[in-house]
């Protein structure tokens, strides 16, 4: 396959890079205020800077669906998406759903409770699961990327983002020491050692491997699927693209959210703003794993973080975006 290469050593990442067995170490390279060859100024030189959750900090009580009012253009913008690319990143592949009355459903089973009594049971169809998260370099309003965040959803699965805006001091340079260019989405499969650039390469890749081997028809049209990605982010103009100046954490964050959910949306941006690391649990509509959200917190709503640098735990977007900034931000 095109742009494949194989890799010798986990991840080649030399002396910059830990991994610890349970959760994924992130070691960094650290901006300087005043310099740009921070490149050669390792974690190990510099005072670590601690991290805890904001003063008098209290999570958000969830509230399903529940627009803040000065976030409503955010999610109105972030919806256009469904229509631009007929809802591919809502769906885990062979997705059905029934309506059923609610007593049908166990009290700890999730199921979305809609009107007169009803709930709606959905599944789909998921391929064999990579042990390790499938780690990929990118960023949010670049459309070839989108294109892989989509077929992410679609395959229900875990990944660890590097978010690479304009500008990001970390892991641009990262991909580019790695694959040997500065060009996005880049994967890594830890599972297999395969790395490799170019869209359409990646979505191949990964269907054959973590799903029946077949590209939705929404990502199978080229430049059409191109365009349209692109289209889809019109109403975000470009944000989580950019960077902004933060202070870099030791472990990465952990976010349940799915691509074509508005909200979870709003908070991708902000990590990718602030190049925060961050292993996302997708849960598309038909995921298994939103069983596994509903019954550690006992509901399920996304956006929902975990952060293991502070001990938080939050749903509510335009609360987590306030955290992150106040978290990470410089
Ligand atoms: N007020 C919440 C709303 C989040 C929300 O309603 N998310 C939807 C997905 S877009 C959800 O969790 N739906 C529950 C379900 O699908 O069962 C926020 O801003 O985070």
């Amino acid at each position: 396959m095109a742009g494949v290469l194989k890799l010798t050593q986990p991840l080649l990442l030399g002396p910059l890079w830990q991994r610890k067995s349970r959760r994924t170490s992130v070691s960094v390279i650290r901006p300087t205020q005043n310099s740009s060859t921070s490149a050669s100024t390792t974690e190990a030189e510099q005072p670590k800077p601690t991290f805890a959750a904001p003063p008098n900090f209290k999570p958000p009580e969830p509230k399903r669906f529940g627009v803040r009012p000065d976030k409503t253009w955010d999610v109105i913008g972030a919806s256009l998406a469904f229509f631009f690319r007929f809802g591919t990143g809502t769906f885990v592949s062979g997705y059905s759903a029934t309506f059923v009355p609610a007593n049908e459903i166990p009290p700890d089973q999730y199921a979305l409770e809609v009107f007169g009594g009803r709930k709606l049971k959905e599944t789909a169809k998921v391929g064999p699961r990579p042990e390790k998260p499938i780690e990929i370099y990118e960023f949010e309003s670049c459309p070839f990327c989108r294109k892989v965040r989509e077929i992410v959803a679609v395959l229900d699965l875990d990944v660890l983002f590097y978010p690479c805006p304009k500008n990001g001091p970390n892991f641009r340079p990262k991909a580019a020491q790695m694959g040997g260019k500065q060009q996005f989405p880049y994967m890594v499969d830890p599972n297999t050692g395969v790395a490799m650039y170019e869209s359409d390469d990646i979505i191949k890749y990964l269907v054959g491997k973590y799903g029946d081997g077949t590209v939705p028809f929404m990502l199978s049209l080229g430049l059409l699927t191109t365009l349209t990605a692109g289209f889809a982010m019109i109403g975000r103009m470009g944000r989580g693209s950019s960077y902004t100046p933060s202070k870099l954490p030791p472990q990465p964050l952990e976010l349940w959210a799915y691509e074509g959910s508005p909200f979870s949306k709003i908070v991708r941006e902000e990590l990718v703003g602030l190049e925060l690391p961050h292993i996302l649990h997708s849960c598309a509509r038909g995921s298994p794993k939103r069983q596994i959200l509903y019954q550690k917190t006992g509901l399920f709503q996304v956006p929902y973080i975990e952060d293991p640098n502070t001990g938080v735990q939050m749903f509510e977007s335009a609360e987590i975006v306030e955290y992150l900034r106040a978290t990470y931000a410089v």
